[in-house]
Order: C-alpha cells, then sequence, then structure tokens
C-alpha cells in the first residue's frame, strides 16, 4: 500500500500584526455576512426587465470611488449615494466627476482605479424622464438615466441590492456583495404619492422629513400634506397671522398642535426636493375649516367664532361662500402658499362640505379653481369637485370605495386628470385587521394583499388608464399622535401602493410582491424604523449586525500596525 507523500511544507514566516488582524476581519467577514448576494429581482418596486449574469456578481471594494457627470443635479445624488453607503459601510467612498462617458466605470474613474459606482446622464439614452439602467458587471457598476431623477431612482434600486446591514447607522463588517446583470427600469405612472395629515395631530419637521425618506425608497415622487382642517391650521400665512397663532394651538384629543413657519416649510420644500420629491400642499375649502373660523369669525356664515375642535367629526364648519371677504382670504391664503411652493399643484380640498350644497358648492369651487389658475398653479381637489365646471389641467382625487362614480367619470371625460386613492385599498389610516390599536375602518380592514390588489388603470369605471396620473396613499391622523404610529401604518402597505404606481402591470403577482416585501423587514428593523409585522408576510429572521471595533475599542498593537 503507498502512501501519497505529503508536499513539501513551504518556508513559514511569522505573519506581521496587520496580516494577522487583516486575515482575522476578512475571516469574521465570509463568516457573518453571506457570500452570495441578493437575487437581481429582490427589488421593490419590481423592476421593468431584470437580466441576471451570475457571473458578474461584485463586491464594493473598501477604495471605490463614485464616478458622476459633470452636472450639478447629478453630483447631488453621487453625493447622496455616498451619504447613504458611507455609515454602514464605513469607506470613504469619493465622489469624483467622470471625464467622459459613456465608459466602463474603470475607465471614467481614470487610470489606474479600483471598480467603482459610475453615475451617468446619457441625454441619448431612451429611459424616459425618470427612467435608469443599472449595470452590474465584475468592473464595477454603472448606473445610466437621461435625468438626475432618474439617476436617483436608480440609487434606490442599487441600495436595496446590497445587503440589508448597508441600512446599519454605524459601520458594519459585511462582503458588501452585489448580484451582477443589468435592470431596466421605468415608472408606469408620472404621480406616486402619499399624504400626511399633519392638521389633526401636528408632527414635527424632522418626523416629516422622515417620511419623505420613506417615501423616496420606494421611488414615489409626491408628498401631499394635508396643512389645514377642523382641529388645526398649520402654515404660517402673513396677511392673516392668528391662522396659526390661535388656529394652530389645537389639535385631536386637546393636544399643543402647532404649526410650520415659512422657514420649516421651505426646509421640508427643498429636502424633497434633494429626493426629487414633489410638496403639495393642501388648503382644504370650503369644509374643514373650524380652525380657521376661530381664528377669524368674520369668515363664518354668522360671523361668529366657534369653539375651538379636538374631535373627529366631519362636515360641519365651512366658510362663508356669499362673503367676498371669504375669496380675499382664500387668495391670499393660497397666494402664500403658492409662493412657498415651487412644485406646479395646489390642492384646495373640497371634500365633506355637507352644508355647502348644488350651485353654492359647484360656484365656490369654480371661483377657486380659477384663483389656483390665476396663480398659475394647477388644481387637485378631492373628487368632490367633479360636479365644479371643467378648468384646464384639472385633477381630483379619488378616495371613493365603490369604483364607480358618473359624475367623476363625466368630469374626467371632459379632461380631468386623476389620482387614485380608493379608501377601501390605499387609505393607511384603515386598520390592518381588527385588533391594530390605531386607525379607522370606516373604508374596510387593508391588509397588505388589499392594499396591493387593485389596478389604478382600471380601478373607477370610465376612468381609463390614459387619464390617471397616478396613485398616492393618505395617512390620516385622527388616531396617529407619534412617528412610531405613522411609520407603523405606513409600513409595509406604502410599498405596496409604490409598486402600484411604479410597475408595469405584467409585473403584478402577489405571491412574488409578497417575498420581495419581506426582504425589506431586515432592512427597516437595521435602520430603527418602525413596521407592522403583517402575519401575510414570512418575515425573514434579522441578523444580529456584528459591529466593526472602532480604533478606541482595538488592542494598541493593531492600532500601531495599521
Ligand atoms: C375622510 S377622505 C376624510 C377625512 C378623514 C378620513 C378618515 C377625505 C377626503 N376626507 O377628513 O380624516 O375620512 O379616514
Amino acid at each position: 500500500m503507498s502512501t501519497t507523500p505529503s508536499p513539501t511544507p513551504l518556508p513559514v514566516r511569522e505573519p506581521d500584526a496587520a496580516t494577522l488582524a487583516r486575515t482575522a476581519e476578512q475571516t469574521a467577514v465570509t463568516v457573518l455576512t453571506a457570500a452570495t448576494p441578493h437575487r437581481l429581482s429582490d427589488v421593490v418596486p419590481a423592476p421593468e426587465q431584470v437580466q441576471p449574469d451570475p457571473t458578474a456578481d461584485w463586491v464594493l471594494p473598501a477604495e471605490a470611488a463614485i464616478v458622476v457627470s459633470a452636472h450639478p443635479a447629478a453630483l447631488a445624488v453621487a453625493e447622496h449615494l455616498a451619504e447613504l453607503l458611507r455609515p454602514a459601510t464605513g469607506y470613504p467612498l469619493p465622489v469624483t466627476e467622470a471625464a467622459a462617458h459613456p465608459l466602463p466605470v474603470a475607465e471614467a474613474a481614470g487610470p489606474g482605479a479600483v471598480g467603482g459606482i459610475a453615475l451617468l446622464l446619457d441625454e441619448t439614452a431612451h429611459l424616459g424622464a425618470e427612467g435608469y439602467r443599472l449595470d452590474i458587471t465584475p468592473d464595477g457598476v454603472r448606473l445610466t438615466a437621461v435625468t438626475a431623477t432618474g439617476l436617483l431612482h436608480g440609487v434606490q434600486t442599487l441600495r436595496q441590492l446590497l445587503p440589508p446591514a448597508i441600512e446599519s447607522p454605524t459601520p458594519v463588517a459585511a462582503h458588501w456583495a452585489l448580484p451582477g446583470g443589468t435592470i431596466t427600469d421605468a415608472p408606469r405612472f408620472p404621480y406616486r404619492g402619499a399624504m400626511l395629515d399633519v392638521a389633526r395631530h401636528f408632527f414635527a419637521v424632522e418626523d416629516v422629513l422622515r417620511v419623505i425618506d420613506h417615501l423616496a425608497r420606494y421611488k414615489l415622487n409626491h408628498l401631499h400634506l394635508h396643512l389645514t382642517d377642523d382641529q388645526g391650521w398649520r402654515i404660517a400665512v402673513d396677511s392673516w397671522p392668528r391662522l396659526t397663532t390661535v388656529g394652530g394651538a389645537t389639535e385631536v384629543g386637546g393636544g399643543p398642535g402647532g404649526h410650520y413657519t415659512k422657514a420649516d416649510y421651505a426646509q421640508i420644500v427643498s429636502y424633497a426636493a434633494a429626493r426629487h420629491i414633489t410638496v403639495v400642499p393642501e388648503i382644504d375649502l370650503p369644509g374643514h375649516t373650524n380652525a380657521a373660523l376661530v381664528a377669524y369669525p368674520e369668515l363664518a356664515p354668522d360671523k361668529l367664532a366657534p369653539p375651538p375642535y379636538t374631535g373627529t367629526e366631519v362636515g360641519f364648519s365651512y366658510v362663508d361662500p356669499t362673503d367676498e371677504r371669504t375669496y380675499d382670504f382664500i387668495a391670499d391664503v393660497l397666494g402664500e402658499v403658492a409662493a412657498l411652493t415651487p412644485g406646479p399643484w395646489l390642492h384646495i380640498g373640497g371634500d365633506e362640505a355637507f352644508k355647502v350644497t348644488g350651485e353654492v358648492y359647484t360656484g365656490f369651487v369654480e371661483r377657486v379653481q380659477r384663483i389656483v389658475a390665476d396663480l398659475g398653479k394647477t388644481v387637485v381637489g378631492w373628487h368632490q369637485l367633479a360636479p365644479a365646471a371643467h378648468l384646464d389641467g384639472r385633477v381630483l382625487q379619488w378616495w371613493g370605495t365603490a369604483g364607480a362614480d358618473p359624475t367623476t367619470a363625466e368630469a374626467v371625460r371632459q379632461g380631468a386628470r386623476l389620482i387614485l386613492s380608493p379608501g377601501n385599498h390605499a387609505y393607511l389610516d384603515m386598520k390592518y385587521a381588527p385588533d391594530t390599536p390605531i386607525g379607522h375602518d370606516w373604508a374596510g380592514l387593508i391588509d397588505v394583499r388589499k392594499a396591493y390588489d387593485w389596478d389604478p388603470g382600471t380601478h373607477v369605471a370610465g376612468v381609463p388608464a390614459e387619464a390617471v396620473l397616478g396613485v398616492e396613499a393618505p395617512l390620516w391622523t385622527e388616531s396617529v399622535t407619534s412617528l412610531a404610529d405613522i411609520e407603523f401604518l405606513l409600513l409595509p402597505r406604502l410599498p405596496a401602493i409604490a409598486e402600484l404606481g411604479w410597475s408595469s402591470r405584467e409585473t403584478h403577482d402577489w405571491a412574488d410582491f409578497r417575498d420581495r416585501l419581506a426582504g425589506q423587514g431586515p432592512r427597516w428593523a437595521t435602520a430603527g424604523i418602525t413596521f407592522h409585522r403583517a402575519p401575510e408576510i414570512t418575515w425573514p429572521t434579522t441578523p444580529t449586525i456584528p459591529t466593526i471595533p472602532t480604533q478606541h475599542d482595538m488592542p494598541q498593537t493593531d492600532i500601531a500596525a495599521r
């Protein structure tokens, strides 16, 4: 019996401390994170086209740079990407301008560069105003778009393809692997939004900014702020100062309320704009105006100040539609709000004005629509606006639960476009289940499947897909008092509505959506975001994330060896 001779041992050299430390770190990385990346299709909302190439997986190296077309808006997106990736990776990820494009990543970064991430604007690409192409190759990542908005959407996709640990606010020992292949993507509808009611309960600027971040993740591009209601007036108007000093000092349940100064509002608008999100301000008229009447009784039909209202009933208040002073008030308010708002939209509410009916109501709406048009803005209102005369460009927001309304269909036939927020699918203030601790149920219970299983293109009878501007998920806040409450109702249903707005109908598949949505759970958990662990979803257990020891924690020898 012969034995295979063992190979002659190589001469052994003692490894130095630095090599030992590196080896230990690499071993830890291999043990603690999966070596295989996510699937290229594990993205919410579902991309239009996904072509995986398993031979092209790529791992983000510590020395990677972000190269970007020399254009201010693209540079801002590149900086944003770097800011998203730096906390968890601990990598410097410098942002540099590309010499020319399109070039392979390494070439764009300059001679001798390691693979990195290239963000390239290409006006000749057929990707549409918001689309992008993401190529993950053994040389690195190349993201191409016609606009900076497209680049930003691609950045959100890239972020979701990295391991969930990328959401960690502090450095993590992970293998930052990306699945190889190409994604080509563009939205189905141009308007994709969410609404936050800051009137029933007031929310601080930082809470609104955090909601904006949640919208950006799922490629939503509009934030509708319901700024005024019976329980509080939340936006400063210089020409009518008591709106906030008096009208802003209440909220549901008797809390202190609050309001946004013009600087606060400007901060929200610019934070949203940096994420390519347009703010849609709503001044709800002629109903839902008790807070304004408390501040200015001259606007009330009987010219008497009503008591402040902190309950949750609707439909009792209205500004006097027969008094010219009311229209001065509206022109002043809408003028100031329009001046603060770079986006094209002004939302005038129009819902539940139960005491202003028939021709008085339509006459009122027609005057206010005209005021908005004269300010150079496009009027948006709840679908109760439908019987008022058509005005070019006007947009109705559908919140019905029945899927049919001849008056709305007729308004659309005359040229109105529709934003779909069906109460029984898209209302994020509806409870998930009978035992959901907060929320309403007047439009039914909305579990994740109910939020996902409808088609904006065919939902309202007589309204063709071409007349649908998009979708919006409203969050009314009668029962919502904290950021955690907001997140609990938003997640995981907001991504369902976002997918209906973004993804082509061909990708619509509940089982597939459910699996992709499950993958978002560990991301939210890692980022410290509250969400409802909906029982329909098989949430993966969130791995304990290993943190990289800071220099302070390291033994002295390792620091010296670095
Ligand atoms: C109806 S939807 C309202 C709001 C309430 C909401 C509660 C709409 C245009 N009006 O005033 O907050 O129901 O779900």
